[in-house]
């Protein structure tokens, strides 16, 4: 390479980096990182992963994703952070830390919801998952791009101290919730007192006692190893939070709009191969949870009482929702 190319590539690499942020220009080809909490084999992470296998593809190799996983890059909140500026080009967060952004989305973090994981899939895959993925885009000062919905599932009670079978087995127990004041509120209203803490800090938060135990679906509470420190699972089925892939809005606009297209193409068919991967997780964890010597699963013995405990939840966060409540009870 002569002087002269050499001072170009280095401008164009510049202004690749300026243009883009996240997405780092290496040459003809553009790096697009990616971050998830969960390690590599994790369902969210691994059909991120083959969207941008899909999309490298389709492009003839002009873009590549690059994963961090297993909270290489931090906590969710920081991940969304990166990809706001566009240091980062996209991350999958749980609608917990999205909420504080786009407001909107906040109805999918109501306690109980959804009727079941299959009702939750219909909304998510309908008019109204496609809508509330527009209002993350069009936002005014997110900075981000909703690309896909994934299924995270069921939450439910672990700790450390007792099975719980009805609220008041929380009482006095301190629950690690994500850091989104409804959350806070839902495990106060169910009779624990909820902590807000980034996931990074769980396992030793539990283990060294500064909480007694947190709330997750099966594959997380197996996967980032709180089965070790939080014997008690018990299925209080209380939030089903679904997932989010954002985008940063600088990488988008930095695409072609047939690219941005596939982007929103690929982003749609990640969030069906995602739960495929995601039903086959939920048995392996079950398995795992079944044979770890000590740990103890539980059925609730009235699933009503934890219904009915979070009504000031509704009370306090559902008002502004209700059209939106009754449009997702709607679907069918
Ligand atoms: C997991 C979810 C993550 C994060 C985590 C948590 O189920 O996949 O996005 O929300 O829970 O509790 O922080």
């Amino acid at each position: 390479m002569n002087r002269r190319d050499a001072l170009l590539a280095g401008a164009a690499m510049a202004f690749g980096l300026m243009a883009a942020g996240g997405a780092a220009v290496a040459a003809d080809k553009i790096v697009l990182k990616a971050a998830d909490v969960h390690p590599l084999g994790y369902p969210t992470v691994e059909a991120v992963i083959s969207m941008g296998k899909k999309l490298s593809a389709a492009t003839n190799g002009k873009y590549d994703l690059q994963m961090f996983p297993a909270m290489q890059l931090g906590s969710e909140e920081a991940t969304l952070q990166q990809v706001q500026i566009g240091a980062l080009a996209m991350t999958r967060v749980s609608v917990g830390p999205v909420g504080p952004i786009v407001d909107e989305v906040n109805v999918f973090n109501l306690p109980f919801v959804f009727r079941s994981e299959e009702h939750m899939r219909k909304v998510i895959d309908g008019e109204i998952g496609k809508e509330l993925l527009k209002k993350i885009s069009d936002h005014p000062t997110a900075n981000l791009i909703g690309l896909a919905w994934m299924d995270s599932g069921t939450r439910s009670v672990f700790n450390k101290v007792r099975p719980i079978t009805k609220p008041e087995d929380l009482k006095g127990l301190k629950i690690r919730m994500m850091g989104n004041p409804l959350y806070v509120d839902t495990m106060n209203a169910l009779g624990g007192t909820g902590v807000p803490m980034p996931m990074p800090e769980v396992y030793n938060g539990i283990a060294t006692g500064v909480v007694d135990g947190a709330e997750n679906n099966q594959p997380s509470y197996v996967s980032f190893n709180l089965i070790s420190v939080a014997k008690y699972y018990s299925f209080t089925r209380h939030l089903m939070i679904p997932e989010i892939v954002v985008m940063s809005k600088k990488v988008y606009n930095s695409m072609t709009p047939d690219e941005q297209k596939m982007v929103m193409k690929l982003g749609f068919e990640a969030q069906q191969e995602e739960r495929v991967l995601w039903d086959k997780k939920v048995g392996e964890a079950m398995e795992t949870m079944k044979k770890t010597p000590g740990v103890q699963v539980n059925e609730v013995q009235d699933p009503s009482a934890f219904q009915k405990a979070v009504k000031p939840v509704w009370d306090k966060y559902g008002a502004k929702y209700t059209k939106m409540i009754e449009r997702i009870s709607a679907v069918k």
